[in-house]
């Protein structure tokens, strides 16, 4: 049959099943998990598509969120978004997201063993007033035990639990980027086809890339062994400086073109700004599979295990040549 035909049939339902063939009857479950999230990316990058044209999209909501930070009407309609996808699911008893204090029970999903979504609906949400890239990430989990008291301590734990993570980006084009161990996929919204398409199979990160991304603003508050590091690609021939102020759309560049993203600890926050159990956990599980790594300087992200919900790491992700050289000045620091 047609080549070109043949790859608008691979949506992402059908891309989940071929890779579960050997996970049984889960591969039902995850395949039409992913077809929820792809649901939530299309509302979401529909709303976005319309923002300058509806009333209520843009700007604020005047509340301030667990994270203490202002809080933009496109983080609760996407929030909203996936609780309302996955409310009809059946398939996820617990959705942990970074607008919500505590997770959101989905009593009549719940048999023992189910799955947990993690996510957070906007990252980089700063971008939202100027019409810049920014995406969603989720990660995937199952239930450990039955979580009686209603904390969900079962999610504190390593990311090495996670089922399957990913993000969608809200760019140019959208784009959805999952794995469920067995490699890095890109899917590309076909808008007139209202499905996302297999785009990139068994994407892997080159070894080392010129671009380093950091928000150098924060250059004082950081720790003397970062400054060395800055100091070394100023003055090294062959390296660039990209930053966009959404973490998705800086690792999907450094996915695509190798580089290193970093966001360190900081005078006014050591333990760094990004979340550990649904920004960095699932970035690092993706950048694995891709070749890549993800530390906090220290650890290997996926080995961290967080002791509350919202924990934040520092993070230095993507190629392994590039992570390996900050680290160099973190250990000569020491
Ligand atoms: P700063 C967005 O708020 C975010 O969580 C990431 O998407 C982004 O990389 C980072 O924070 C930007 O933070 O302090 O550089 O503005």
């Amino acid at each position: 049959t047609d080549k070109a035909l043949d790859r608008d049939c691979t949506t992402l339902s059908r891309h989940v099943l071929q890779q579960l063939q050997s996970f049984g009857p889960d591969a039902q479950d995850l395949s039409a998990l992913m077809n929820r999230i792809a649901l939530a990316g299309k509302l979401i990058a529909r709303r976005f598509s319309r923002a300058g044209l509806m009333e209520d999209v843009l700007g604020f909501t005047g509340e301030v969120n667990v994270q203490g930070e202002s809080v933009k009407k496109m983080d609760i309609y996407a929030n909203e978004v996936f609780i309302s996808v996955f409310k009809q699911s059946g398939l996820v008893c617990r959705l942990a997201s970074e607008e919500m204090e505590k997770p959101y029970y989905i009593p009549e999903n719940c048999p023992i063993g189910r799955y947990t979504l993690l996510y957070d609906p906007i990252d980089g949400s700063s971008n939202t007033d100027i019409n810049l890239s920014l995406g969603s990430i989720f990660s995937i989990r199952q239930q450990e035990g039955e979580d009686l008291d209603g904390q969900a301590s079962d999610l504190l734990s390593n990311g090495r639990k996670q089922l399957a993570a990913g993000y969608i980006l809200y760019g140019p084009s959208t784009m959805l980027v999952y794995s469920i161990g067995k490699g890095v996929h890109f899917f590309t919204l076909d808008p007139s086809l209202g499905e996302f398409i297999l785009t990139e199979e068994n994407v892997k990160i080159p070894d080392h890339g010129a671009v380093y991304s950091v928000n150098e603003g924060n250059f004082w508050q950081w720790d003397e062994q970062y400054r060395e590091y800055i100091r070394y690609v100023h003055r090294t021939e062959g390296y660039t400086a990209r930053y966009s102020g959404a973490m998705v759309s800086d690792i999907h560049r450094t996915l695509v073109q190798g580089g290193v993203f970093l966001y360190p600890g900081t005078l006014q926050k050591p333990e760094g700004k990004l979340r550990l159990l649904y920004e960095s956990a699932p970035l690092a599980f993706l950048m694995e599979q891709a070749g890549g790594r993800a530390t906090t300087g220290t650890v290997d992200i996926l080995d961290v295990v967080p002791k509350q919900l919202h924990q934040r790491t520092p993070l230095i992700i993507g190629s392994k040549e590039d992570v390996a050289k900050v680290e160099s000045f973190i250990q000569k620091g020491q």
